[in-house]
């Protein structure tokens, strides 16, 4: 199981994705965070172990290397693909199956901002918890929100963002939905993000990680 953990790590941090992938030169024929991931899950290493012990640790490496410089974008890109990849053999077992869905849980990255690793994993952890999810992607616009809330009355909220200059749009947002609908249930997220900030604009609950979040809904069932 440490292999399957320190090779998946190993991808994510260098931005292997797969067998395919040339990048990064030295790892070209080397199975990518794609096959070791699915493999990794076949021969029974638990999903949240290759979750919090490979694919998270490996991610917050690459976040360290970003700010150090050591790291560019380019790179960050393909981290983000590996991850993304390896992220899709994880969600069946994230996922309940349950048919009678619990509510509605809307969730999108907000305008201006691109990152979606974290707003996917919010998204694969309630839908494995018995909601259904309506992601409406990066960079969303307040109307796009409110529209989505509108089309599913006793919907929950939910607002990720990554950016210090995108927790502005954030702010802007939660306003535009509270002047449409008042009463919306909006919970936001994101590493910058603080309870203050998410008291201070306005939405019901500031979550700093899936699990947060998940306990909030149930009280909203
Ligand atoms: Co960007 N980026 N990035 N980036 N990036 C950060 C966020 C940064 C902290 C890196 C750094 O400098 N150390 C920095 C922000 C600095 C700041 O604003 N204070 C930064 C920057 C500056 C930028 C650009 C401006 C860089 C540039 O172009 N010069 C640019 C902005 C683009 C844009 O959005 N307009 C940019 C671009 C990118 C990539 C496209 C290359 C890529 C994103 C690819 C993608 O998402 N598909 C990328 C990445 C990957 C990162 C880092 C390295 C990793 C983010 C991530 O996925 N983390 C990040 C550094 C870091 O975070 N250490 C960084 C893993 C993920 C599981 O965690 O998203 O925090 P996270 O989600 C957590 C919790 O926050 C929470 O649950 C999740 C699981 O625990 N959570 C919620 C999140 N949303 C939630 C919602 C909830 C509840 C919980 O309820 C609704």
């Amino acid at each position: 199981m440490e292999n399957f953990i320190d090779k998946i790590s190993l991808c994510i941090e260098r931005g292997k994705i797969n067998l395919e992938s040339p990048y990064p030169p030295d790892l070209k024929g080397e199975p990518g965070a794609d096959e070791l991931t699915r493999d990794a899950l076949l021969s029974g290493v638990p999903a949240g172990d290759i979750l919090t012990k490979a694919m998270i640790p490996a991610m917050g490496i690459v976040g360290e290397l970003f700010r150090e410089k050591k790291l560019f974008v380019p790179q960050v890109l393909m981290s983000a693909k590996a991850m993304n990849l390896a992220m899709k053999h994880l969600k069946p077992y994230f996922t309940s199956g349950e048919l009678t869905k619990k509510g509605v849980f809307i969730i999108g990255t907000v305008s201006g901002d691109l990152h979606d690793i974290g707003k996917n994993l919010v998204s694969m952890m309630i839908e494995g918890s018995g909601w259904r999810v309506i992601d409406l992607g990066v960079d969303v616009k307040s109307d796009s929100f409110i529209n989505a809330a509108k089309e599913n009355p006793g919907s929950v909220l939910g607002m990720s963002a990554l950016l210090t200059t995108t927790m502005e749009s954030m702010e802007r947002s939660v306003k535009d939905i509270r002047d449409k609908l008042p009463h919306q249930k909006i919970i936001v997220g994101g590493a910058p993000l603080n309870s203050d900030f998410a008291s201070r604009i306005g939405a019901n609950l500031y979550a700093p990680n899936p699990q947060s979040a998940i306990e909030y809904l149930t009280l909203c069932q």
